[in-house]
């Protein structure tokens, strides 16, 4: 895919490296302030979906100096932000943040979160209706920044990530997650109970972007999870496929909230193989 992969009509001057060079100067930002304003006795602002989808005073933070950053560098893209949701745009350009990635991880103190923005052409809030163009997933706690861009390749830290053929399933090293629900995580226990006797070993991570990244990077050879949504995968999704990994869905739905699956081909396919046929996308109640 050529440099200039960006759809007709967007503003003039508009450049996937132009895009890149925001996300990831953003980003850095976010995570300079979730870094150095976390106040010592960090709580929970507010709960979400369930009594453990919890989002803190810095989830808040972060969004807002996302937004107000983005709008001011390009007043006609569209946001689409995990605490204050979308707000479309003009200009056929969509900015899809996550301020913590990992907000548990960020509770505990446990230092596997990220900060991830990501540029994406179509439409935000429907899956398999968007394609990432520009996106950066950065660990302030690390200082780990992963960044992609359309055709230009996918980088940690500077460097271009390409690796070599996965191994089979039964070497694999998988990485998954659980949902808020105990409903689902009941559904997902089953299929992990499963699954694991089938593959090298699991990981747990705690967060979706790093975990996507962390199979473009070869730290783990593939990952799973049901119940993510476009600011957990935007710019994760990017540095995966443009590092050579393939992301998927099962039961021919778009990756994304039904499932999304990451690992390299031919890897990829073994895995969607055993999730479709262990019913991986249904959950118990
Ligand atoms: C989290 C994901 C994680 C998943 C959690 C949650 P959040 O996102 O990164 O992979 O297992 O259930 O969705 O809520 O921290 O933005």
């Amino acid at each position: 895919m050529s440099a200039d992969s960006l759809p007709a009509g967007l503003p003039a001057g508009t450049t996937v490296a132009g895009l890149l060079e925001l996300a990831e100067r953003v980003a850095r930002e976010a995570g300079v302030l979730i870094e150095t304003e976390r106040p010592a006795l960090l709580g929970v602002a507010m709960t979400k979906s369930s009594p453990t989808d919890v989002v803190t005073e810095m989830d808040q933070a972060s969004e807002a100096l996302l937004r107000a950053r983005l709008a001011a560098a390009r007043p006609d893209d569209g946001l689409h932000g995990e605490e204050q949701g979308r707000r479309p745009g003009s200009s056929g350009l969509t900015w899809v943040v996550d301020p913590i990635d990992g907000t548990v991880n960020y509770l505990y103190g446990l230092p596997a979160y990220a900060v991830s923005v990501a540029a994406v052409v179509g439409d935000s809030s429907v899956a398999g209706g968007w394609r990432p163009v520009a996106g950066c997933v950065h660990n302030p706690a690390s200082g780990e920044t992963w960044t992609a861009g359309a055709g230009l390749g996918a980088y940690l830290d500077g460097e271009r990530l390409q690796a070599g053929p996965p191994p089979v399933l039964a070497q694999a090293l998988i990485a998954t997650g659980f949902g808020y629900f105990s409903g689902r995580r009941a559904a997902q226990s089953r299929v992990l109970a499963t699954l694991l006797p089938r593959v090298r070993d699991i990981r747990r991570v705690g967060c979706a972007a790093m975990d996507v990244c962390m199979v473009a990077t070869g730290r783990v050879d593939g990952y799973y999870e049901r119940g993510l949504h476009a600011w957990d995968l935007a710019a994760a999704m990017l540095v995966a496929t443009e590092a050579g990994v393939a992301v998927r869905g099962i039961d021919g739905v778009p990756a994304q909230e039904h499932m999304v699956v990451a690992a390299r081909p031919p890897l990829v396919d073994a895995l969607v193989e055993q999730l479709e046929a262990l019913g991986a996308g249904a959950d118990d109640d």
